[in-house]
């Protein structure tokens, strides 16, 4: 089974523009407890390289394109997003990385919880140790 599952909203828009709704538990497999966004990112930099014990995420390129790597330690994938009408799921114990960020990209992300530091995993190997479980 692929590691990208892309959840694909439905375009509310019409003659006047786009629009388009984001509700828990309906396009959006959980509740929502935070949204974050991610802006101005430097050319040439990447984020992330990072897993979550528990937390689950959707994220949507809302301007711009930015690459993701997702890893659940068996096998690694990469999608590029550049789409507002197009969510990527990002499980719990999956390693994500981002990547080719352009310089008007804005990365709206959904959590399933508040900011904890103690739900990340940031060290590649402590992950596999983890995913191997
Ligand atoms: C993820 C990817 C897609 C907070 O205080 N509250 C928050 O809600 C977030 C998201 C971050 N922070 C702090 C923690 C760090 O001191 O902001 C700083 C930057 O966070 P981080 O280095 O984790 O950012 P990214 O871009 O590497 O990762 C972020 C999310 O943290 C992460 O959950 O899955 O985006």
């Amino acid at each position: 089974m692929s590691l990208i599952q892309l959840i694909e909203f439905s375009e509310l828009g019409d003659e006047r523009g786009g629009l388009i709704s984001l509700e828990q538990n309906k396009n959006i497999p959980f509740d929502i407890k935070r949204v974050y966004y991610i802006f101005g990112t430097k050319q040439g930099v990447a984020r992330g390289f990072h897993a979550h014990k528990d937390l689950q995420q959707v994220a949507i390129c809302l301007k711009g394109s930015c690459r993701f790597i997702l890893d659940n330690g068996v096998k690694r994938e990469s999608i590029f997003l550049d789409k507002p009408n197009t969510g990527l799921f990002i499980n719990n114990m999956m390693w994500r990385e981002m990547h080719d960020f352009s310089e008007d990209c804005v990365l709206a992300v959904l959590a399933s919880d508040y900011y904890d530091e103690a739900d990340y995993i940031r060290n590649y190997d402590d992950f596999l140790a983890a995913s191997v479980k």
